[in-house]
């Protein structure tokens, strides 16, 4: 069998390393050389160009190298019948909780106001909120937002999530479905967005839901860009209404150079970097998975397409 690779071109050395240490043997394709397409049995890819997946005619499984499969779904052209897989690694989603436990202490700890005291050689005391009466609501309670929410918890902090389908997490207080999406909100002083991007969460975090959120709140954003209006986001900033907010995914990236968010006082912009897929466990993830595959097991995280996610 053969597995096609497709990443950043900066990415190839460290992949092919660590494929062909879990699997020597493997035939393995780097993109865009590909030698005969029949060949191709796995897929193993990062935003590949619109339209090429389905000129492999014996391809079976298509695994994404993020968690997330937008970038495969939005292909019109995606090979129908062919299962996706998306990415759960450990250091995925460890580095996601770093990175999402860093910026809701960023905001917790007023550190927006002391880089505004510090530009202005202001030296002055905020009192302190203990962890347990902040509020931290997580959108998406699934690999990565169930991490996260365990983590926070232990932190003390009063954590609740939001998903579609109700959750039993200790410590974490479950909202579901279309109506516990306001009162989530409502209870809500830092809202960290870990959903997938689909249909019905595409401009989820619009002027309506900047409005549910407790005066002073602030957001991590980290699921997807095209789920936060950015307009009614500076809104809301600019209103003073939202406090501050740590954006890391955006409509378009990389971001435009006369973004308003790039010099905005109350907001931290980080390139996409939240969390990256660590070659080595994902290779192990894929390769056992085509075992299991070959042996007749079910796929493991086989992306349901008509959830989107
Ligand atoms: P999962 O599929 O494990 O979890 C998704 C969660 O979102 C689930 O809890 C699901 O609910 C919930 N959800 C989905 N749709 C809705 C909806 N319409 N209403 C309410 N809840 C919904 O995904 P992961 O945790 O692995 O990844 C989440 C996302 O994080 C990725 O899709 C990607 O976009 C983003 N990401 C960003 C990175 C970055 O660097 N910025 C890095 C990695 C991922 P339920 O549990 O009921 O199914
Ligand atoms: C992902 C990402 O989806 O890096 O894994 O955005």
């Amino acid at each position: 069998m053969a597995l096609l690779f497709k990443s950043d071109i900066d990415r190839g050395d460290s992949w092919r390393r660590a494929l062909l240490e879990v699997e020597p043997g493997l035939d393995l394709r780097e993109w865009p050389e590909i030698g005969e397409p029949r060949d191709i049995e796995y897929a193993l890819v990062w935003q590949p160009p619109r339209g090429e997946l389905k000129s492999y005619p014996n391809l079976k499984v298509i695994f994404s190298i993020g968690a997330g499969i937008d970038h495969l779904a939005s292909d019109p052209e995606l090979p129908k019948g062919v299962p996706i897989v998306r990415m759960v690694e450990p250091g995925l989603t460890a580095g996601m909780t770093e990175f999402v436990l860093m910026s809701v202490l960023y905001h917790h700890r007023f550190m927006l106001d002391y880089a505004e005291q510090r530009r202005n050689r202001v030296w002055r005391e905020i009192d302190q909120v203990p962890s347990w009466d902040r509020r931290v609501g997580i959108m998406g309670l699934g690999v990565l937002g169930g991490d996260l929410a365990e983590k926070l918890a232990t932190l003390r902090f009063d954590v609740a999530g939001w998903s579609r389908s109700p959750k039993d997490l200790p410590g974490v207080t479950s909202f579901h479905g279309a109506g516990g999406f306001i009162p989530f909100l409502e209870r809500s002083d830092i809202l960290v967005c870990l959903l997938p991007l689909t249909p019905e969460t595409t401009d989820i975090l619009n002027a309506r839901a900047f409005a549910a959120l407790p005066e002073g709140a602030a957001l991590v954003s980290v699921g997807r860009g095209a789920q936060v209006v950015e307009a009614d986001l500076l809104a809301a900033l600019d209103s003073g209404h939202l406090d501050g907010a740590t954006l890391d995914v955006f409509r378009e990236e990389p971001l435009p150079e006369d973004s308003p968010f790039w010099d905005h006082p109350r907001v931290v912009v980080t390139p996409h970097v939240a969390s990256m897929t660590i070659a080595r466990g994902a290779c192990a993830f894929v390769i056992d998975n085509i075992r299991r595959f070959e042996a007749g097991q079910p796929l493991l995280h086989v992306v349901d397409l008509d959830q989107g996610y």
